[in-house]
């Protein structure tokens, strides 16, 4: 059996992050993933990181690779009745950015540093459970190779995602879910095509939402709103570019620039929090206790502030036996989950083209983005729940 001070189930971005914050502050953990190393390194998902996320990687010895690969953004443009209106995200937050990096480059950066730093990272783990969540007698089990293993622990951090083990350890009746999935889903493509933008586009268009975004001055990641059981054998190359390009459309001949789609899938999309984000000595966090739908880009960056708000919970634990911000630690984190619920939800709903939707809905849809897009006030509060709302300080 080994003994650590925080057992950590997950190796995505929330339980490589708390693992390195925790070695920062003299805090022993084990990671353990379900997953292959370069399974988690070639997972391809988010790619937006906020202001702060961003600065917390660099500040934190991390972020060397994302501040000379990553691309900084000052402004994103929404696309709508053809025409295209650029919202300055610098100029109406104080000079803040966000910067596209890819989530499995953050988690490369992230296991590369855990290792030199001596870390500990159990990939392949079969049959991970957690134990005596309750009790005290805290411990995560799990095989390697049909031989069994034990780990205990104080704390638990269950990071595993939205159908991970922690979650349901939970006794039935102690944790609320509040819960809503949306009719459509996200087609996303990886294509080695220059970006036919320099910033980011939302598109609104009869046909549904579509948007341009990127990986590198080569690599264009583009998605199209689609059904959330679409059959992607029905999209020829040729068909989703035809799409894109007729939804991204403008009145001055937008054209994208074609290239081969090397990635493809189909992401669903759901709001998902529960209440609290702790049991005992498990502290769920990222998509293990909450789901944004992607059109805020907000799901890894939520992930990052709860890791946050734990690590110097455990820290203040620690070094001053103070439990105090343990025992806020749900508290906190939820102020912030709903306001980045909100703004997700906002976003989805004033991009996307509902089935229900009436002619009536369509409009108002676009006096929206017509308000947003004018109006210096509406600007500023898009732009700087897009940046990032501050982090919750303990
Ligand atoms: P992750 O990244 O899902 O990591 C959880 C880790 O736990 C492992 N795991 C287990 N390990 C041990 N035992 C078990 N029983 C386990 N069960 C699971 C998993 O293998 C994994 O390594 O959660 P984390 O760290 O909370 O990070 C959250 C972010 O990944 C997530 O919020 C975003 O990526 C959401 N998201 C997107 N957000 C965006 O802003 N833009 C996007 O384009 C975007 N695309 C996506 C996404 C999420 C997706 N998922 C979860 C279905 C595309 C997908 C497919
Ligand atoms: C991405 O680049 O993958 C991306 C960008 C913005 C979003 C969602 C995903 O809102």
């Amino acid at each position: 059996m080994t003994r650590t001070q925080v057992g950590i189930v997950g190796a995505g971005p929330a339980g490589l992050l708390l693992s390195h914050l925790l070695h920062l502050a003299g805090i022993s953990s084990v990671v353990v993933e379900a997953r292959s190393r370069s399974y988690v390194e070639e997972r391809i998902r988010a790619g937006v990181l906020e202001q702060a996320t961003a600065d917390l990687l660099v500040e934190t010895g991390v972020g060397e690779r994302m501040a000379r690969e990553g691309l900084l953004h000052h402004g994103i443009e929404l696309r709508f009745a053809g025409a295209s209106h650029r919202i300055d995200l610098s100029r109406l937050t104080g000079g803040q950015a966000v910067t596209v990096y890819g989530q499995h480059e953050v988690v490369k950066d992230l296991i590369a540093k855990r290792l030199a730093d001596g870390g500990t990272i159990v990939f392949e783990a079969a049959d991970v459970s957690v134990h005596g969540i309750d009790t005290g007698a805290t411990r995560i089990r799990y095989t390697t190779d049909g031989q069994a293993q034990e780990i205990a622990c104080d704390f638990l951090a269950g990071c595993d995602g939205f159908h991970g083990i922690c979650r349901p350890t939970i006794p039935e009746g102690v944790l609320t879910a509040y819960e809503r999935v949306y009719p459509f889903a996200w087609l996303g493509i990886l294509a080695k095509a220059p970006p036919a933008s320099e910033e980011l586009i939302y598109a609104h268009h009869d046909n549904g939402f579509a948007l341009l975004s990127m990986r590198s001055p080569d690599i264009s990641r583009l998605y199209l709103q689609c059904e959330p059981d679409e059959d992607l054998k029905a999209w020829s190359d040729e068909r989703i570019w035809d799409e894109l390009e007729t939804r991204l459309a403008d009145r001055h001949g937008f054209a994208l620039t074609r290239g081969e789609i090397f990635q493809r899938g189909v992401t669903a999309m759901r709001s998902f929090v529960v209440e609290p984000m702790q049991y005992g000595r498990l502290f769920l966090t990222g998509d293990a206790a909450h789901i944004v739908p992607p059109t805020g880009a907000k799901g890894m960056n939520l992930a990052v502030s709860d890791v946050r708000v734990l690590a110097r919970a455990l820290e203040t634990y620690y070094r001053r036996h103070d439990a105090g911000g343990l025992e806020r630690y749900s508290a906190m984190c939820l102020r912030r989950i709903w306001k980045v619920q909100r703004f997700s939800w906002w976003m989805t709903s004033l991009l996307h083209r509902f089935a229900d939707h009436s002619p009536f809905d369509v409009r108002r849809q676009i006096a929206e983005l017509d308000y947003v897009t004018s109006s210096e006030a509406a600007a500023k509060t898009l732009a700087e729940n897009y940046v990032g709302l501050p982090m919750e300080e303990a």
